[in-house]
């Protein structure tokens, strides 16, 4: 057969083959991705025209469609519209936008249109060692991509926070435009509500990353960043989330300046940033968050319950678990420390080995060039969760994980039992098994 066949059939049976491994196989630890339910999957396979469609143009001050370029837009204004009104209301904020087609790209978006709207090109933000997301690094897209200039945050190892007392000098000191919260290595909720006032006098705006805790955030299980003091949220909508992959950005008009501040960050959506906005995953979103609605609150309480339970589990069985004067995590992942057993790339392969699906990650005292072999591995517990995973299985995961961290069993051993034990829990919960019964959950509501 010609090569280009040979790839083309290579391509398919490797789709054919992942989906089978990661989702029938594995048992999924990775913090950043979400479940979606039968009823997102099955939303997703019924808008395949929308995939195809484009929808580029302004949208106004409530984040609704205000003028599009192209024609055939009678239904997906109404879509664009409602799953704007769904997000606005789950979040308990007065705008929205959900054009943005990841976290990253809301991150994009907000950090330009926040320093247009200051003219200051400065933001105190976490090291990346301690839990910032690239996009806000300056080896990432906020230095490399907006010649913006990153001020740490100052951060107590002990209690795996922001430290808010030297922080609130840092703040003072550099005058910056933007200040970050939230990331991807986060524990503990970070202290917004003790800076809000220094973001204040120094005329910063508050943006928080909510990417990993956002369905934990809906599940009223985590700090609600705005009452907390946030302007903006950014987020991606598929971690704890349980949507399609995409992103979004929440915020409140509540004067002159937050309007100015909407204003820009509209414009660096469009044009700067968006020509068309991967509409297809959209009605999709609008279905998990009527999921987040309705099992929110279930879902992420179990899910912290499930995190919390792995981290004394763990810690108790010789693992150096973090945050453990803390109670190890409040969200969905914890961090530990696994130098001693070969560090955490050297872990996180040999649990792929035995079909435990988890990530490397740099701790607060890494160098953070050092992406190889990390002391830590990051857990979350979102997946399994949604899976119907309990403390009590939870447990028994963990001990599949102490014996291959410890070298007690072979990895390749133990895969047998992670495949028995994924076939256990075949069934997503928290969620709905079909659009049929979402409707008739509505129209019973
Ligand atoms: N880098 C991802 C994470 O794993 O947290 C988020 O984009």
């Amino acid at each position: 057969m010609d090569e280009f066949f040979n790839l083309a059939l290579e391509l398919i049976e490797a789709s054919e083959r992942h989906e089978r491994y990661r989702d029938l196989e594995c048992i999924n630890l990775i913090a950043s991705e979400g479940l979606k339910s039968p009823a997102v999957k099955e939303m997703l396979r019924l808008t395949m025209d929308l995939e195809s469609r484009y929808a580029e143009g302004e949208n106004d001050l409530n984040g609704h469609v205000k003028k599009r370029y192209y024609q055939g837009q009678r239904y997906i204004t109404v879509i664009e519209n409602c799953v704007t009104d769904l997000m606005k209301k789950l979040f308990k904020c007065n705008w929205a936008d959900v054009r943005l087609v990841s976290g990253t790209h809301a991150n994009l978006a907000t950090f330009k249109g926040l320093s247009l709207a200051t003219k200051n090109n400065k933001m105190v933000v976490t090291p990346l060692s301690c839990g910032a997301h690239i996009s806000h690094d300056y080896t990432g897209l906020a230095g490399m991509v907006l010649g913006l200039v990153n001020i740490d945050h100052a951060y107590d190892i002990e209690e795996m926070n922001i430290d808010p007392d030297k922080s609130a000098s840092i703040i003072r000191a550099a005058k910056p435009g933007i200040i970050t919260f939230g990331g991807s290595l986060f524990l503990f909720p970070h202290p917004v509500k003790e800076l809000r006032s220094v973001a204040d006098e120094v005329g910063a705006y508050i943006v928080y990353d909510a990417a990993h805790v956002l369905g934990l955030i809906a599940g009223g299980m985590f700090q609600d960043p705005f009452a907390d003091g946030a302007d903006f949220i950014t987020s991606s909508t598929h971690k704890t989330f349980p949507g399609p992959q995409g992103g979004v950005i929440l915020g409140n008009i509540k004067d002159e300046r937050t309007e100015e501040a909407v204003k820009k960050i509209q414009y660096a959506i469009f044009p700067l940033s968006t020509s068309n906005t991967h509409l297809g995953r959209l009605p999709a979103v609008g279905i998990a968050a009527l999921e987040m609605r309705v099992f929110g609150g279930d879902l992420a309480r179990q899910t912290v319950k499930n995190a919390k339970a792995a981290g004394q589990y763990l810690y108790e069985n010789g693992l150096k678990v973090l945050g453990e004067s803390k109670g190890f995590t409040e969200s969905h992942q914890i961090a530990v420390d696994v130098r001693e057993f070969g560090g955490g790339g050297v872990v996180a392969e040999k649990l792929e080995e035995a079909n435990i699906i988890l990530n490397r990650n740099i701790l607060p005292y890494d160098d953070q060039r050092n992406r190889e072999n990390p002391s830590g591995i990051r857990i979350g517990f979102q997946d399994v969760t949604r899976r119907g995973f309990r403390e009590e299985d939870i447990k028994y995961l963990c001990d599949l994980m102490l014996q291959v961290i410890k070298g007690k069993r072979k990895p390749s051993e133990v895969r047998e039992e992670v495949i028995e034990l994924r076939k256990e829990f075949s069934e997503i919960r928290y969620g709905f098994k079909s659009v049929k019964e979402a409707i008739e959950y509505l129209k019973r509501a």
